[in-house]
């Protein structure tokens, strides 16, 4: 009765910026993360001007994908990966992101590993923009604030889905596209959108701008991608962090259902093709001005996505009578989750950078999804970051990780044996160990391949098999059977 389907995409995530490295080569130009630096818990990457000489940008080198691919994808492939989930680095195709042409040496490069992957057997799962916007962009059109903003994204869209179409099947337009909802960290207008806020601007507003405009990118990009290969599936991916009511207090349960708009706002329309009332109200209310234009509304009814892709790492809890001064965010303290109202939930425990470790939310988040919206769902990230010990053998031994990592399938597997939702697939993040968005450290590490490499860059860049690699294979082999 626990059988997944027998096509169950098993696979791991990535993201281009986090693990290839190669910042500069192949005729890449730099994107917005390319100048940020490392944090570390509560410590807030900086985002610099320009590349400065004397400061250390993770990224850049990141595990040196680019130059290993063979490699590693050699390990994927022993694992018995069904797919990989990476993204494609906006500024190899586009450097600039305002060129005529795409640049032909980013484009082989994808094509070099796609090529590598099939050969294995392994599906590439395609993200378009994953925190990769060109620098360019960012700096001289403002980003997504700035219309133009969605012609270049279109185009680039257009670029990889005529160069991959008989390669690639699943495609999503932008990851994590509600990061940016949390206003109150400066980092998620910039990596989701290459969007600054100048003091005395309205932050909320310029946010559901931006978000207009790549809700109607992400639209025409559904409706090319059909154009171009009917049988591709394209969706949207959110960051899923379900908020629960701190107590059955009416108050409680409200707050929470209205917090969870944050969450819902950019699915709602990514998946029924309009603004959901709550927003209008709320443009209403506060007196945003979205300029939006003739035809935007008939843009987003035609390109409604195919599925929705989720990361889910945790939950969080709100409580009506609480108003908390502290400084949190998502990134540092799931706890707070960016919520004013935030509360610790006693009844799960944290990860050592905060995140709650609640794997029922997993399959409750399953269930609002699929009721709410009735369309295919693919969990595409979802893990356990932390420390790992690499032994004097060269063995690491990472039970907590299993045990995560096994806690979250088993809610999966009820979810869709149980409750009946079409899941398509599982891609663990960070299959092998890559830099952390959030802090930039490498010590945060959610792979089942070890990397020697350390928050400093030092190390020999060797890869390693953790105790999870093993686990995770004979996972795929019974298609979730032996946990
Ligand atoms: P790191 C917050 C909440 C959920 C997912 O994050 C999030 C964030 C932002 O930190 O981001 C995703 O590396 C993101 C990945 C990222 C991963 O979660 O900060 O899509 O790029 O690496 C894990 O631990």
């Amino acid at each position: 009765m626990r059988q997944l389907p027998k096509d169950f995409l098993w696979g791991g995530a990535l993201a281009a910026h986090q693990f290839e490295g190669g910042w500069n080569q192949g005729g890449k130009g730099p994107s917005v993360v390319d100048v940020m630096t490392a944090g570390a818990y509560n410590v807030p990457r900086e985002i610099t001007e320009t590349i400065e000489a004397d400061k250390f940008y993770p990224n850049h080198e990141a595990i040196d994908f680019y130059h290993k691919y063979k490699e590693d994808i050699a390990l994927f492939a022993e694992m018995g990966l069904k797919c990989l989930r990476t993204s494609i680095g906006w500024s190899r195709i586009f450097p600039k992101g305002d060129e005529a042409e795409p640049n032909e040496e980013g484009l082989q490069f994808y094509d070099d590993v796609f090529d590598e992957l099939l050969k294995h057997g392994i599906e590439p799962v395609i993200t378009l923009s994953h925190f990769e916007l060109p620098l360019h962009l960012a700096r001289e059109y403002g980003g997504f604030r700035n219309r133009k903003a969605v012609d270049f994204f279109v185009k680039f869209a257009e670029a990889c889905f005529n160069r991959y179409k008989d390669k690639v099947r699943y495609w999503m337009t932008f990851n994590e596209i509600n990061n940016q909802m949390d206003v109150n960290n400066p980092l998620f207008l910039w990596t989701n959108s290459g969007v600054m806020v100048k003091e005395g601007e309205n932050v909320k507003e310029i946010m559901y701008q931006t978000a207009h405009h790549e809700l109607l990118a992400s639209a025409l990009t559904v409706t090319k991608g059909k154009e171009i290969n009917p049988e591709f599936q394209i969706g949207a991916m959110v960051s899923h962090t379900p908020i629960y009511p701190y107590s059955c207090n009416p108050e409680d349960v409200m707050l929470a259902e209205e917090e969870m708009r944050q969450r819902y706002f950019f699915p709602d329309v990514q998946v029924r093709g309009y603004y959901p009332s709550y927003a209008v109200k709320e443009f209403e209310r506060e007196g945003y001005n979205i300029k939006f234009e003739e035809g935007d509304n008939e843009i987003l009814r035609n390109g409604t996505v195919d599925y929705l892709g989720f990361s889910y790492y945790m939950s969080t809890t709100v409580k009506s009578d609480v108003v908390n001064d502290n400084t949190g965010d998502v990134v540092n303290g799931g706890l707070n989750g960016g919520l004013p109202n935030s509360v610790e939930n006693p009844y799960v425990k944290a990860t050592d950078w905060d995140w709650t470790i609640d794997p029922t939310g997993l399959r409750y988040t399953l269930n609002r999804f699929y009721d709410r919206y009735q369309v295919p769902l693919f969990i595409v990230e979802n893990g356990f970051g932390a420390v790992d010990t690499f032994e004097a053998d060269g063995s690491i031994h990472d039970p907590e990780r299993i045990q995560y990592l096994k806690s979250h399938i088993e809610a999966l597997e009820k979810a869709v044996t149980y409750d009946g939702v079409d899941l398509i697939g599982y891609t663990p993040w960070g299959i092998i160990d890559i830099v952390s968005f959030g802090t930039g450290e490498m010590k945060k590490r959610y792979g089942m391949i070890y990397v020697d490499r350390d928050n400093e860059g030092n190390g020999s860049m060797k890869r390693y098999k953790k105790d999870s690699f093993n686990w995770y294979k004979q996972v795929i082999k019974t298609n979730g059977e032996e946990l």
